[in-house]
């Protein structure tokens, strides 16, 4: 079956050089060898963009930590947040760094202490009284934990059960300043087990979505469909996956200053049966379908869409079939979610739904195809709210029943290698279809926010032919 694209071009650069990139390369080496004709050892990024920050991607203008940006909207680097219940001094404390006029001239304005306007500024903005210097944080801690009696220390780290074992992810600042909270208590002799995780409360608060933040989701929904409409609209102009993804995220861009959800996924033919395509530089051509995962932020918000649709703008009878299969699975888990309702559920309900319609509509007319997987390619929905992927990390959550408020992704896919005759006509395609809206739970059912972001056959059609 067909796979006629380079899906491994993107961790090649060849320089431009061609075929005498490798040469290239192994000259700069034998160079810097002899250059300096001793052992070396250089390293790689450790980490993929993104990899540490998952929510703030690198031109992202809202890189708050969620769990900081939802307690106090603070979008700036360098703050902690102490929160003291029992005390009659003050409960809450921010702690921001010094007002630096040199850095604000390359930056921008900050907020900082040791300046009568900023300090009013950040009081009346956050309700927050008490401001200090962070450099004054360790001295103020140690002083409020010794008059709570040494009894216990709250933070956020993501931990969770992977594989039956109780893991945390190690890799980034929450963790970091959580080991340097556990030292800090080990030179003030706390007693064992002081330390505590405040994610559970943390979540069990930040998932269930107001009235602000459902608001905020839907005009993100707005203009995500709007920016799709639009391309779809003006689909004829494209020759590549880039040109899609750049006029797609300038439609979207134009609308919003919070930025991308995160990188758009652009991926025609083959590449769509990459989950994380993000290459986005390959060709395109009219017998393909081309799947695109993309949505913008407002305010904290995100949207995460994926539509998949013919290049010719008129799905062929075996892309049809297929599409029609994934789209009855993402039916049954919106008719189905609600909460009380766990996201393991909905997996049962879509892919069975959708291995049956395989089995009843593609294989019952004579179709042949090899899946990219067995039984199911992912799960169908993930939590979202101030980050695209909410939630423990370790997806926990999928077995606990969903709480009213709770924003979730509903993206059944299908990913394979097909071939199928009708009419008197064989179709042979790689293919990779999803179709993914975001739901909002309310005790009885769900609101779809993305309905009006088009995906039937025929709204897709219709809209591809330029009305
Ligand atoms: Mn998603």
């Amino acid at each position: 079956m067909k796979t006629n694209k380079k899906v491994h071009s993107g961790i090649f650069r060849d320089g431009g050089a061609g075929n005498h990139a490798k040469r290239r390369y192994r000259d700069r080496r034998r160079k810097l060898m002899e250059r300096e004709g001793s052992l070396m050892a250089v390293t790689g990024v450790p980490y993929g963009p993104g990899g540490k920050t998952v929510w703030a991607y690198s031109h992202s203008p809202t890189y708050q930590e969620p769990s900081m940006m939802y307690l106090t909207g603070i979008n700036q680097n360098n703050v902690i947040l102490l929160l003291d219940p029992k005390s009659k001094v003050s409960k809450e404390i921010l702690f921001v760094g010094r007002k630096d006029r040199i850095m604000e001239f390359w930056e921008g304005v900050r907020f900082g202490v040791g300046d009568r306007e900023s300090l009013k500024e950040v009081q009346s903005v956050t309700g927050i009284k008490d401001v200090r210097d962070i450099g004054e944080f360790k001295d103020v801690l140690k002083e409020r934990f010794f008059a709570n009696k040494k009894k216990a220390l709250g933070t956020f780290w993501y931990e969770g059960i992977r594989k039956g074992r109780k893991t945390s992810i190690t890799t980034d600042h929450n963790y970091d300043f959580k080991q340097k909270l556990a030292g800090w208590l080990r030179e003030w002799k706390a007693p064992k087990g002081a330390l505590r995780n405040i994610m559970a409360n943390h979540f069990d608060l930040r998932l269930p979505l107001d009235k602000y933040d459902i608001q905020n989701a839907r005009k993100a929904q707005e203009i995500t469909g709007e920016g799709f409409k639009a391309m779809l609209k003006n689909f004829g102009e494209f020759k590549n996956e880039c040109q899609v993804q750049g006029f797609l995220e300038g439609k979207m861009l134009m609308n919003t200053p919070y930025g991308l959800s995160y990188p758009s996924i652009v991926a025609s033919g083959v590449n769509a049966t990459i989950l994380h395509y993000m290459k986005n530089d390959d060709p395109i051509s009219k017998n393909e379908m081309m799947l695109i995962d993309f949505g913008v932020r407002w305010m904290t918000m995100h949207a995460d869409i994926t539509r998949t649709f013919p290049v010719s703008g008129k799905f062929n009878p075996m892309q049809k079939m297929l599409y029609e299969i994934v789209l009855r699975g993402q039916r049954e888990v919106e008719k189905t979610a609600r909460a009380g309702i766990t996201v393991e559920e909905l997996n049962e309900v879509c892919w069975e739904v959708i291995n049956n319609e395989l089995e009843k509509k593609f294989r019952g007319s004579g179709g042949k195809c090899k899946l990219r997987y067995e039984n199911r390619p992912h799960g169908v929905s993930h939590l979202m709210g101030e980050q695209e992927h909410d939630g423990d990390p370790f997806r926990n959550y999928a077995t606990q029943p969903m709480q009213a408020g709770w924003m979730i992704s509903n993206e059944p896919g299908l990913y394979g290698d097909f071939k199928i005759r009708l009419n008197g006509k064989t179709y042979d395609e790689t293919i990779g279809i999803r179709i993914e809206d975001n739901l909002v739970m309310t005790p009885k059912s769900c609101m779809n926010l993305s309905r009006n972001i088009p995906k039937s056959v025929k709204d897709i059609e219709r809209l591809m032919a330029g009305n």
